[in-house]
């Protein structure tokens, strides 16, 4: 069974109410339904996947309000969420980030925003996030591998973020980089390393902006567990998970599209959109269905796709004449 251990150090961002009071209600909640870890099982979920502890660095509640972009679809339990992650820098296996990133050091943490804007500034974490309401947005996430979840997380739009900086006209495209810093991110040194470094990912301008798009800062009703990227991540619901960068120390406008750490990885294989697409499948597997993560074991149907993994109706007018056979 998954036991949660929690350091209680460092992270204090903006806008958190006192760990205690929620870590009463938490052990109030985990005593109603009879265990520690219970909320999970009680619920009808399935035991996690790795049956690993996971290990998290101190959480802090969050203060939002619900979004009406938010679907209505059962959320994935916290338990899978967090412990069953693609996080390289962490390690290449699922279990890997929920044993080793929860020492990664979140505070103190600076972002810079900058490139073709009229306002750059490298922002202390805090005065990053300040201005901005939090909300709370249930999404999909579909992983290209061929899994998915319904995931609460907590944020704001990017286009925020992006309209404070001011771009310039000739900016068409949005840069993002994570973290480097091997001495904390065991992926990033060594003899095998799966990827460049540092991890890179790119939207052009309008995707940037749509009102979909968000940086999140935590999930359920927590600061980010550090396996889901924190403090900082991008979110971006109809394209597939790898184009939600972790860990964000740089956003930067450019005029041409960026370079994207899958792409550089394998350019026949993850594109530059990698916009989820049933039709187009994987060279190396189809993409017409998918395993939702929590749902039963290995020989639970799986679900069926969606175009732009459900989002179609907000989104497929910004690919207009575009061929996403191309484009993908
Ligand atoms: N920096 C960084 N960001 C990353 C990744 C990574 O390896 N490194 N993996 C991506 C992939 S493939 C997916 S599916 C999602 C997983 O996010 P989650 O672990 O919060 O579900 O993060 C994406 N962001
Ligand atoms: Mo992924």
């Amino acid at each position: 069974m998954l036991i949660r251990y929690r350091n209680r150090k460092d992270l204090r961002p903006s806008e958190i109410t006192p760990r205690s009071a929620y870590m009463n209600r938490r052990d109030l909640m985990a005593k109603a339904a009879g265990f520690g870890a219970g909320a999970a099982l009680a619920s009808g979920a399935a035991l996690p996947l790795s049956g690993i502890p996971v290990e998290e660095a101190q959480a802090a509640t969050l203060a939002f309000h619900k979004s009406e972009f938010s679907t209505t679809e059962p959320v994935t339990a916290r338990e899978y969420v967090t412990s069953y992650n693609n996080y390289y820098e962490f390690g290449i296996d699922k279990g890997d980030p929920g044993q080793n990133a929860h020492t990664l050091t979140t505070s103190p943490w600076n972002v810079k925003v900058e490139g073709l804007v009229a306002k750059p500034a490298d922002y202390a974490l805090e005065d990053f996030v300040k201005p901005f309401a939090l909300e709370q947005r249930i999404y999909r996430h579909r992983c290209v591998e061929g899994w998915s979840m319904v995931i609460p997380w907590v944020g704001f739009p990017l286009s925020k973020v992006l309209e404070r900086a001011e771009p310039s006209g000739n900016a068409k495209f949005v840069a993002f980089e994570t973290l480097m810093r091997p001495s904390e991110m065991p992926g990033q040194r060594g003899l095998f390393q799966p990827l460049e470094w540092p991890y890179v990912e790119g939207l052009r301008l309008d995707e940037a902006m749509h009102p979909l798009t968000l940086l999140a800062v935590g999930i359920y009703d927590e600061t980010l567990p550090n396996q889901n990227g924190a403090p900082l991540r991008l979110v971006v619901p109809w394209k597939y998970g790898f184009k939600g960068i972790k860990s964000i120390v740089r956003i930067k406008l450019v005029e041409n599209a960026p370079p994207t750490t899958w792409n550089l990885q394998n350019s026949n294989e993850y594109g530059f959109y990698s916009n989820v697409n049933p039709e187009v499948d994987h060279p190396r597997w189809s993409q017409k269905t998918e395993r939702r993560i929590g749902e039963g074991g290995l020989l639970t149907k799986r679900r069926e796709t969606l175009p732009f993994n459900g989002y179609a109706d907000e989104v497929a007018s910004l690919y207009t004449g575009m061929d996403l056979r191309k484009f993908f």
